[in-house]
């Protein structure tokens, strides 16, 4: 039994050194099945005088073997780790990846601006659809088919009666349509042209509209609005000037222009020596689309205005063809 003892300790010892998985070694002479727990099984056949002493050397055995074990584990971990710090080599000195942090284009950038001085004078901001009916783009507005302020807003097709809108004003139909006064809103959002790209037009393009509908509502208030928002937009010493004009979804009309924020309206490069630049088009909304939209003219009145975002941003900008806001050649848009 001893002699057995004996020999299950230098041949466990030496295969646990030799072993990759000690794991199994374990169960092998330790398990339940294993080659000690046998031997010590047997116990019954020895003498019981030798009992004690089998029993001790059965022990020192098993703590022999466990020690072969737990030393065979804490090298294996060594030697991983020794493994891992050759592989897994880290050198913070290296120059680190520079992340870019990106910006909103010009024309996004214009818009919030818009958006938040109009936020700022109460107005809300509404929304609909681009793919529209020709009733909500261009009927409802005065412009019934064959009139020929068509042309100038000649936009695509998709059927006779549905088109990509030439302009948001839909939205504010929409809204009239479906609220009572008092309405005081802007939509802004893409608009679509039948118009070839050039230095001032684009065949997609973006605007802001704004529509104040309510009882007593003046040529005045469309002038005070228009002024506080030049002011905020362009600076406070911003001036604005009505010229007359003419649309057909609004009597009177006119266009406007805002003072030069560069020369103050002496005239330079940017305002092509007018002093002047024109900005956006306004005017009380007609009788006709008021009643178009189920609103009693007798009642109520409203003022409306349009306004291009491209051409805002080449004017705040200092951008001179259109074209370059839709190329998104990082090298311009970085500069802004
Ligand atoms: C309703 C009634 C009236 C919106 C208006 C303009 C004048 C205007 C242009 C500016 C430059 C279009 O982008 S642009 O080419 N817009 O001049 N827009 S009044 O009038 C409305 C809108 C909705 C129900």
């Amino acid at each position: 039994m001893k002699e057995l003892l004996e020999q299950i300790r230098i041949k466990a010892v030496a295969e646990i050194e030799a072993a990759e998985n000690t794991e199994e070694l374990r169960i092998k002479y330790l398990g339940k099945k294993g080659e000690l727990t046998a031997v010590l099984r047997g116990m019954g056949k020895v003498a019981p005088a030798e009992r004690p002493i089998i029993g001790q050397l059965a022990n020192e055995v098993r703590a022999t073997i466990e020690a072969a074990l737990t030393n065979k584990a804490e090298e294996q971990k060594k030697k991983e780790m020794e493994r891992r710090l050759m592989t897994e080599k880290l050198d913070v000195t290296l120059p680190g990846k520079i992340q870019t942090v990106g910006h909103r284009h010009p024309i996004a950038q214009t818009e919030e601006m818009l958006r938040e001085i109009f936020i700022g004078m109460g107005f809300s901001i509404a929304e609909g659809p681009e793919v529209e009916y020709d009733y909500y783009n261009f009927e409802a507005l005065n412009l019934p088919k064959n009139h020929p302020a068509r042309d100038t807003q000649d936009t695509f097709y998709i059927t006779d009666n549905i088109l990509l809108r030439s302009q948001t004003s839909p939205v504010q139909v929409r809204v009239m349509e479906n609220k009572k006064p008092p309405i005081r809103i802007i939509s802004p959002g893409r608009v679509y042209r039948a118009d070839p790209a050039d230095a001032t037009h684009s065949p997609i393009f973006h605007q802001v509209e704004g529509l104040v509908v309510d009882k007593g509502i003046t040529m005045g208030d469309l002038k005070g609005i228009l002024e506080l928002f030049a002011k905020q937009m362009f600076g406070p010493e911003t001036k604005i000037r009505f010229r007359p004009h003419h649309f057909p979804f609004t009597e009177p009309s006119a266009e406007v222009d805002v003072s030069c924020f560069v020369c103050g309206g002496k005239g330079c490069r940017l305002c092509k020596g007018e002093g002047w630049m024109e900005i956006l088009g306004a005017g009380m909304v007609h009788p006709f689309v008021l009643s178009n939209c189920g609103i009693d003219p007798n009642e109520y009145s409203g003022f409306a205005f349009g306004m291009g975002v491209e051409r805002i941003t080449m004017a705040r900008l200092g951008i001179d063809d259109l074209r370059l806001m839709y190329e998104n050649d990082v090298r311009f848009l970085r500069q802004f």
